[in-house]
C-alpha cells in the first residue's frame, strides 16, 4: 500500500465489511423503523445532506419512492434551511432523513432544527460519527461508526450510508427479498474489487484522458453525481454527471478522444442507455461500462457485476471501482487523495 493516500485506499478497500455491518445493524433496527414508518401515513419523504450525502439523498429518494410509492425527494440541506416553503406542505407529515458523515455540518443541523421547531414531521438521522449534533435531533438515530473515515473525500462512508438508506427503504416497503439481497452485497462487492480494482485504478491513471462524464438514470443519477464529485475532489479533473439520455442534448459537444464516458448501466433501460454509449464511442470517447452483464453496451472497459441481485439492490456495487479509478488518477497526478485541494472534512458556517 503506498504511503500517499493510504487512508483513502484502505477505506475504499475495506468497504464491503462496512456494508456487512451496516446491513446487520439495519436488520437489528427493523422493529423501530417499522414503528416509525407506521406511525401515520406520510405525505412525503425528504432525504437531505450536503455534498456527498446530498447526492446520496438523490439516489436513495429515487429508490425509496420506487419501493414505497410515497413521494420522495432529495434536497440539499441548505435549501431546506433557507427555502423551506419550496419543500414542505403546510400540514406537515413529512418524514425527513438527514444524512451526514460527521453529524456536524451546519446546514444539516440548521435544516433539521428548523424542521423540528415547525413540527413538520419526524426525523431519521444517518451518521458515521457517534454522539453528534445531528444525531441528537433524530427521532430514530442510525449510527455507523465502523464507516468513519480519516480521509476528507467520502468513499466507504458514502457507500455504507447508502446501504443504510437502501435498507431503510426496503424495510419501510416490507421488501424482504431486497433486505436479503442487500445482505449479499459485501460478498459480491469484495469479489468485484478483487477482480477489477487494479484495472480501474489503471484506467484512472491514464493521463491521456482529460475529461470525464458519468451517466446514470433513476437511482444511478445520484451515484453518478457522487462519482463525478470523487473525480473532482481527488483528481482536480473536469468531470460532470448526467442523466443518460440528457447527454445527447448538448453535453455530447464536449466528447473527444480524451474523454472517458462512465456508464452506470441499468438492466431495465439497458437498450436505450447502450445506444447513448455507442454514439459517444463513435464520437471518439473511451467507455467504461458498469453493468450486471456483458454485451449490453460497447465497452472499452467493462465491469460486469454478475450479481443476480434485483436491480434495486445493486446500487452500492457501482461505487468502489470508480472510486478506485479516482484514487489511481489522484496518485498519477502527484496529488494526495487523502487531502483534496481546498477542502475541509466538515463545513461549519
Ligand atoms: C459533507 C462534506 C462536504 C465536504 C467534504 C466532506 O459532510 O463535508 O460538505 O466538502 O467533501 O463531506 P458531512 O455532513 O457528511 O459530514
Amino acid at each position: 500500500m503506498p504511503a500517499t493516500g493510504q487512508h483513502t485506499y484502505q477505506e475504499i478497500m475495506s468497504q464491503p465489511e462496512s456494508w456487512r455491518q451496516t446491513a446487520e445493524w439495519l436488520a437489528h433496527l427493523r422493529p423501530q423503523i417499522e414503528m416509525l414508518w407506521q406511525q401515520r401515513p406520510w405525505r412525503q419523504v425528504i432525504l437531505t445532506g450536503c455534498g456527498s450525502p446530498y447526492y446520496l439523498s438523490l439516489a436513495a429518494a429515487a429508490l425509496f419512492q420506487g419501493l414505497s410509492g410515497v413521494p420522495c425527494r432529495g434536497a440539499p440541506a441548505s435549501e431546506l434551511w433557507l427555502n423551506p416553503a419550496a419543500y414542505y406542505p403546510a400540514q406537515g407529515d413529512t418524514l425527513l432523513v438527514a444524512v451526514s458523515r460527521s453529524g456536524q455540518t451546519t446546514e444539516v443541523i440548521n435544516a433539521v432544527r428548523a424542521f423540528r421547531a415547525a413540527r413538520w414531521g419526524a426525523v431519521i438521522t444517518i451518521v458515521c460519527e457517534p454522539d453528534t449534533p445531528v444525531t441528537s435531533l433524530g427521532d430514530l438515530r442510525i449510527e455507523l461508526p465502523w464507516a468513519r473515515e480519516r480521509s476528507v473525500a467520502q468513499t466507504r462512508s458514502f457507500a455504507s450510508m447508502y446501504v443504510a438508506a437502501s435498507s431503510l427503504a426496503a424495510i419501510c416497503a416490507g421488501r424482504d427479498d431486497l433486505i436479503a439481497a442487500i445482505g449479499r452485497l459485501p460478498e459480491i462487492g469484495a469479489h468485484l474489487i478483487g477482480e477489477y480494482g487494479a484495472r480501474c485504478q489503471a484506467i484512472g491513471a491514464n493521463l491521456d484522458l482529460e475529461r470525464f462524464y458519468l451517466l446514470g438514470s433513476g437511482l444511478r443519477y445520484g451515484l453518478a453525481c457522487e462519482l463525478s464529485l470523487k473525480m473532482k475532489e481527488m483528481t482536480l479533473s473536469h468531470s460532470e454527471p448526467f442523466h443518460f439520455l440528457e447527454f445527447r442534448h448538448g453535453p455530447k459537444s464536449m466528447v473527444n478522444e480524451r474523454t472517458l464516458l462512465v456508464g452506470l448501466l441499468s438492466s431495465q433501460n439497458a437498450r436505450q442507455e447502450g445506444l447513448v454509449i455507442r454514439e459517444m464511442k463513435e464520437l471518439g470517447a473511451q467507455t467504461l461500462v458498469l453493468a450486471e452483464e456483458e454485451g449490453l453496451a460497447p465497452a472499452d472497459h467493462l465491469v460486469a457485476f454478475g450479481s443476480a441481485l434485483p436491480e434495486e439492490a445493486r446500487g452500492a456495487l457501482y461505487l468502489p471501482l470508480v472510486q478506485l479509478a479516482a484514487y489511481g488518477r489522484s496518485l498519477a497526478k502527484g496529488l494526495n487523495p487523502d487531502a483534496p485541494t481546498n477542502l475541509d472534512a466538515v463545513v461549519r458556517l
